[in-house]
């Protein structure tokens, strides 16, 4: 699902430097692709205006052109497509609608086994008299799921409803291919009566373009508490759902993601929107943007001393490889990052055993293999491991200039490392 918007998403993220071509290619893309997974036009143009909107608003001190897109973008879907609901456990009384075939009895048997798992009792009953089957199937699944099932036959009071001991009563009804008078009357009527507490409305992610007018008929028909998705799974097509529940405000509270009982998920807009866009990680990344708000120090020049500090700081920082891959530096080598502590304890030998001209002057070093010899020698060292703090040090310095070269990611980086003084100057 939404392949194509995960690939542009990577594509994106792979480049180093983006330009304003770049971020509006992005933005075709995902209108594209929203467009063909049935997200309502005005909604599409609705979400790229409002990104590109705020990408015009004032430059941003701290974070790249790249990472702000994929804020602001993120931010925008997660605020169109995604109320999430969080379903209440414990005694209540569910009413689901929908049209035929959306998945109502399904989505009982599998809200049954939800609730049961919560370790709930349940109660599965069907007003369902349109189908002579629904009775049947209804009780099939409770029977699966190991819950009562209570049958009812056209006519009777719905009294009995009111009477069921169980935590949670689930009441499947009837739908048709379309949300017409005389259905709207019974579901109406079959609400009033029996009072849930709860109204799901069962929708297919695959309905298209017509889920707002459908949706909008149920809601109101009898008031929707929160919608139930189902076929989520594989399908690209859950856009017009997702449209048109944005639209009416009708939140998500649980997807369904496939026939088995068990394949029913709740709905967390974040995490959707995150695996959306292809970045499971987003969460990860807007707290670390959020973190780096903090003040900057100011910076130290590098040397050998500073350089020293920030070995070992970025070693008690653990996630510093993190840090740095959300920053968009990637290449950052391996071997300055991971540190061992044998490593670290060469390098302070080596440092101790310095002049502190040599300190502030590694180059100095690197040209006479006799003050290596002697620094060695004073550190109890092999000049080998001197010329690793070497060849360590003229790599970062190397890297540090490259950096500063690009003024957005020397910014970002001494904000999210205020305590990687001397990296920078
Ligand atoms: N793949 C898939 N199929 C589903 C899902 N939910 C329901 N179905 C299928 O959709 C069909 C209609 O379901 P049913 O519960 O009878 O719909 P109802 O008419 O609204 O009660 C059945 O074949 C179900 O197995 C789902 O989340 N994923
Ligand atoms: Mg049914």
């Amino acid at each position: 699902m939404f392949q194509r918007l995960r690939q542009a998403v990577r594509k994106f993220l792979g480049k180093s430097v983006v330009s304003e071509e770049d971020v509006k290619a992005l933005i075709k893309e995902l209108q594209r692709v929203l467009i063909a997974g049935d997200v309502d036009i005005k909604l599409v143009l609705e979400i790229s205006k409002a990104v590109e909107k705020q990408l015009m608003e004032e430059e941003s001190k701290t974070f790249t052109l790249k990472q702000r897109v994929i804020k602001i973008l993120h931010d925008e879907l997660v605020k169109r497509f995604g109320e999430s609901y969080e379903p209440k456990v414990g005694k209540q009384k569910i009413m689901l609608v929908g049209l035929y075939g959306s998945g109502k009895t399904t989505t009982a048997g599998k809200l049954a086994l939800f609730y049961k798992k919560k370790g709930l009792s349940i109660a599965l009953t069907s007003l369902d008299t349109e189908r002579p089957a629904a009775q049947e199937q209804l009780k099939q699944l409770a029977d699966e799921v190991e819950v009562h099932f209570y049958p009812y036959k056209e006519g009777e009071p719905l009294d009995y409803i009111d009477k069921l001991k169980e935590d949670v009563v689930i009441l499947d009804t009837a739908g048709k291919n379309a949300l017409d008078e005389e259905l709207q009357n019974l579901l109406n009527e079959q609400y009033n009566e029996t009072k849930p507490d709860v109204v799901y409305l069962v929708i297919s992610a695959d309905i298209g373009k017509v889920a707002i007018k459908q949706a909008e008929a149920f809601n109101n028909t009898v008031p929707i508490t929160a919608a139930i998705i189902t076929k989520f799974e594989g399908s690209g097509k859950a856009g017009g759902a997702l449209s048109a529940l944005a639209r009416l405000n009708i939140p998500i509270a649980f997807v369904g993601v496939g026939e088995k009982l068990s394949a029913l998920e709740t709905f967390d807009a974040r995490s959707f929107v995150a695996k959306l866009l292809g970045l499971p990680d987003v969460k990860g990344l807007l707290e670390k943007m959020k973190k780096a708000e903090i003040e900057p120090e100011e910076m130290d020049e590098l040397n050998l001393e500073t350089f020293y500090k920030q070995l070992k700081a970025a070693k008690g920082m653990g996630s510093l490889n993190d840090i740095l891959s959300s920053a968009g530096m990637y290449d950052m080598p391996k071997d300055i990052l991971r540190q061992g502590e044998e490593k670290l304890a060469l390098f302070e030998a080596a440092i101790n055993s310095m002049t502190p001209y040599e300190r502030k002057h590694p180059e100095i070093v690197k040209k006479s293999s006799s003050r290596i010899k002697r620094i060695a020698k004073g550190a109890g060292i092999k000049p080998e491991d001197v010329n690793m703090l070497l060849s360590q040090f003229f790599k970062m310095e190397k890297l540090m200039k490259r950096f500063q070269k690009d003024k957005g990611m020397l910014k970002r980086l001494k904000k999210m490392m205020p305590g990687m003084k001397g990296l920078f100057r």
